[in-house]
């Protein structure tokens, strides 16, 4: 008979019935978007610079504070078409503790990528580690604004600036967070969001390129085909990553309500900030570097020998309690086989990469999760750690 007080993967009852996912999943209320959808069958236009989607776009620049926002089918897509339209050859420096798209996109368009590592305690691109990387086959530094926080952004702008560097941002993470009280997307030559379905600002799939470039901007524009661009320049490569009306109407909609989940995020960071500071072996990991954050991922590192089990242990006992926690960005890049031979012929360490490749668990915030929600894991965080060495025994029978 199953032993409804013990944990799932002592062969309890999980203590969620349906999955807990580490994303945000933020969506209109369905009313909402039904009639923005039957305006877009009553004008019969779906897709190609429509009106949802100038709107969308013109929000954005608002919202973004910048000239120009160019929503694309994804940030993959995004950080493609950027590197493509700067002009950008040789190598790039980036770093390996990222999502995999970041290197991919260079990748895709013939780079060959640089590893630097993070900051051991923000996460961050390192701006002295990337001096150290610089030489005169590096032609730009695309740095990754994660989980909600942000690089040093303005060390990183003077050093490209002194080794004439293009310079620009993954801020797929960072959508409406803040450096100085000045939203993050017009900084360095371009950024990129991205607002997939777990992301802050959800388009489904989708994102977009900011910049205050004009001329960037119609290249990007020219690029991604539509109608209503000016004049299609001959010079580069086109590519369909376009956004169709009813992804624009989500995106919309989503916008409007984005303080109010950009607070239930805040609200979600803080109840899980006091259940989990009693936790011996558990850092729940602040955004770093930024005056506002979205909270978009909630970050914590799991100290082995002091919570009493490996990160993966306990990503295996959540799992079975239902708590689709991850381990983002396991095994880092570097580590994959696609960019593994780039790591070995650059031959630098990344001790801190590695570190927290093997230490960080994403736990879950967003539409999904309430207050009780995630009082109820960090309640069953500890459960775990009090049977820590059952459950040791168990994995390692
Ligand atoms: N740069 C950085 C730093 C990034 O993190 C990313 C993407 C990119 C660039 C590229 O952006 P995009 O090209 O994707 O716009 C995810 C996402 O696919 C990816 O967008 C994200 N970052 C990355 C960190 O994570 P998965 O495979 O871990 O997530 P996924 O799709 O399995 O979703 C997580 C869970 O949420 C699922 O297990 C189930 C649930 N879920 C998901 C979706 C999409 C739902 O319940 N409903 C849904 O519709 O990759």
């Amino acid at each position: 008979m199953t032993d409804i007080s013990a944990l799932a993967i002592l062969g309890g009852r999980p203590s969620f019935e349906q999955p807990i996912n580490v994303g945000q999943l933020y969506f209109p209320q369905w009313q909402r978007y039904e009639v923005a959808m039957r305006g877009i069958f009553d004008r019969n236009y779906y897709n190609n610079n429509g009106p949802l989607l100038t709107q969308f776009e013109q929000q954005l620049g608002h919202f973004f504070g910048v000239k120009h926002a160019i929503c694309v089918s994804n940030a993959t897509f995004g950080l493609m078409m950027l590197v493509e339209s700067l002009g950008i050859s040789g190598k790039v420096i980036v770093p390996s503790f990222t999502f995999i798209a970041s290197v991919q996109a260079l990748a895709w368009t013939q780079l060959t990528p640089v590893f630097c590592d993070v900051d051991a305690t923000t996460h961050q691109l390192d701006p002295k580690k990337v001096s150290q990387l610089v030489d005169d086959e590096v032609s730009a530094v695309l740095a990754v604004n994660l989980w909600g926080g942000a690089c040093q952004i303005m060390e990183l702008e003077a050093l490209c600036e002194e080794h004439d560097l293009k310079l620009l941002f993954d801020s797929a993470h960072a959508t409406g967070c803040e450096v100085g009280g000045k939203k993050i997307g017009g900084f360095g030559s371009a950024e990129v969001f991205s607002f997939h379905a777990t992301k802050m600002l959800s388009t489904t799939e989708g994102g977009c390129i900011t910049t205050n470039n004009d001329d960037l901007a119609s290249r990007l524009r020219s690029m991604r085909p539509s109608y209503g661009t000016p004049q299609t320049l001959d010079d580069i490569k086109v590519i369909n990553a376009r956004m169709s009306e009813a992804q624009a109407a989500i995106g919309l909609l989503n916008l409007a309500d984005f303080e109010k989940n950009r607070q239930h995020n805040e609200d979600i960071y803080r109840c899980y900030a006091s259940g989990l500071s009693g936790i011996t072996g558990i850092r729940l990991v602040k955004p770093a570097g930024v005056s506002r954050s979205n909270y978009q991922y909630i970050v914590v590192l799991v100290e082995d020998e002091r919570f009493g089990m490996t990160r993966d242990q306990l990503q295996n006992a959540l799992i079975a309690e239902n708590v689709n926690a991850r381990r983002y960005f396991y095994p880092g890049v570097h580590r994959t086989i696609e960019f593994e031979p780039f790591f070995s012929a650059q031959n630098t360490p990344l001790p801190s990469t590695e570190k927290l490749c093997h230490s960080c668990l994403q736990l879950p915030v967003g539409a999904g999760v309430t207050i009780q929600i995630a009082g109820k894991i960090c309640d069953l965080i500890k459960r775990i750690q009090q049977q820590a060495s059952a459950i040791s025994g168990l994995i390692n029978r």
